[in-house]
């Protein structure tokens, strides 16, 4: 990857014409929750998931590129899923929460540390300092094929300094951790006792008991004019018209939560899931036929775009997505990331199954 010792992937391009057909639910079928009640109280700051049988994916006509998809070369086709009751955090991972994790356990993160020439053969030796990929915006207008005019390798951004030594986390206790590389989300949600979601569970997570809905809150941008997430309004990536309210990322909980009680499940920023990255998964699962049960993602990444590099699902979209370059806070939309990358567009958040929550209890007795 040319000039970086990390990969940047953020992108996914497609033309608001296009969402038009995201109205198109002709390919979902209704939602079936399952009926059973949560097997004990939530534990803090998580809300239950009912689980049960939902279709999965987004469609869309269009046209696009292995390093941009349209939603439906790697979103489609839509699938029928069935996964199992989970309790999910109901926001995203705040610097305050990640804190205490560094304090009790010492963590180090991946932006904090220097990569090395054996993990990075091909990088300029200039480039192996610790740091992170940070945006900023263009002075003019840009053609918006290429990432690198808006993303760079910032030495010295870490979570404690999204956009580099300059910045800093003061007075932002309740925004979303940033500059999170996958295995930094996998420590973190070890520690907590609870793991990643899987793809499946997120997006059954978002639509929060609707279906086929294009947002997670139904098919109107801005349901009586309320804006609904945290996206970016006006010409991207040149000026950030803030008509949201917020630039750059907002507190969580900033927005309403959706049909399940979760904030933020779109727009703000994208999250990790444990799944590898693969665009032919769906369709993959869709050939088998029937329904998919609990489905974990592939069993190998791989991205035609970047053949080399070993990628995880991101889902939800960011603070930067908006209809001309990245509408990926549509539901159902996919993104996708380097493992050891972290942004300061890229947080998570943690799930947990009953299963592990009895085990963890049999092991404290
Ligand atoms: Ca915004
Ligand atoms: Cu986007």
């Amino acid at each position: 990857m040319k000039a970086f010792p990390f990969t940047i992937t953020i992108a996914l391009a497609f033309s608001s014409l296009t969402i038009l057909a995201f109205g198109d639910t002709a390919e979902f079928q209704p939602t079936i929750g399952n009926k059973s009640s949560p097997p004990a109280k939530a534990p803090e700051g998580m809300v239950w998931i009912p689980g049960g049988e939902f279709s999965m994916g987004a469609s869309t006509n269009g046209h696009g590129t292995d390093e941009m998809p349209m939603a439906s070369n790697d979103a489609g086709p839509v699938h029928r899923v069935r996964i199992d009751g989970f309790w999910m955090d109901a926001t995203a991972v705040t610097n305050e929460q990640f804190e205490k994790f560094v304090k009790a356990t010492g963590y180090v993160t991946i932006a904090e540390r220097t990569p090395t020439k054996e993990e990075f053969p091909t990088a300029p030796a200039e480039n192996l300092v610790a740091g992170g990929v940070v945006f900023a915006p263009t002075d003019h207008e840009v053609a918006l094929t290429d990432h690198y005019q808006w993303w760079s390798y910032v030495k010295g951004a870490n979570w404690r300094h999204p956009l580099g030594p300059e910045s800093d986390i003061k007075g932002k206790e309740k925004y979303p951790v940033v500059q999170i590389a996958f295995p930094d989300a996998e420590a973190y949600a070890k520690w907590a006792g609870k793991r990643l979601p899987t793809e499946a569970e997120f997006e059954f997570a978002a639509r929060g008991g609707l279906s086929g809905k294009t947002y997670v809150w139904g098919d109107e941008f801005r349901p009586g004019g309320k804006w609904m997430a945290n996206t970016w309004q006006g010409k991207f990536p040149v000026k950030d018209a803030v008509e949201d309210g917020y630039a750059g990322i907002a507190p969580v909980k900033s927005f309403p939560p959706n049909g399940y009680g979760l904030y933020d499940m779109a727009g703000n920023v994208w999250e990790w899931c444990s799944d590898w990255y693969r665009p032919d998964y769906y369709k993959t699962l869709a050939n088998k036929g029937g329904l998919a049960n609990n489905p974990q993602g592939p069993d190998s990444p791989f991205d035609p775009s970047e053949p080399n590099e070993k990628k995880r699902v991101h889902r939800g979209g960011s603070f930067l997505c908006n209809d001309q370059y990245c509408s990926r806070y549509i539901v159902g939309t996919r993104g996708k990331g380097e493992v050891n990358t972290g942004t300061n567009h890229l947080g998570f958040r943690c799930v947990r199954s009953p299963e592990s929550n009895e085990k963890r209890t049999v092991q404290t007795k």
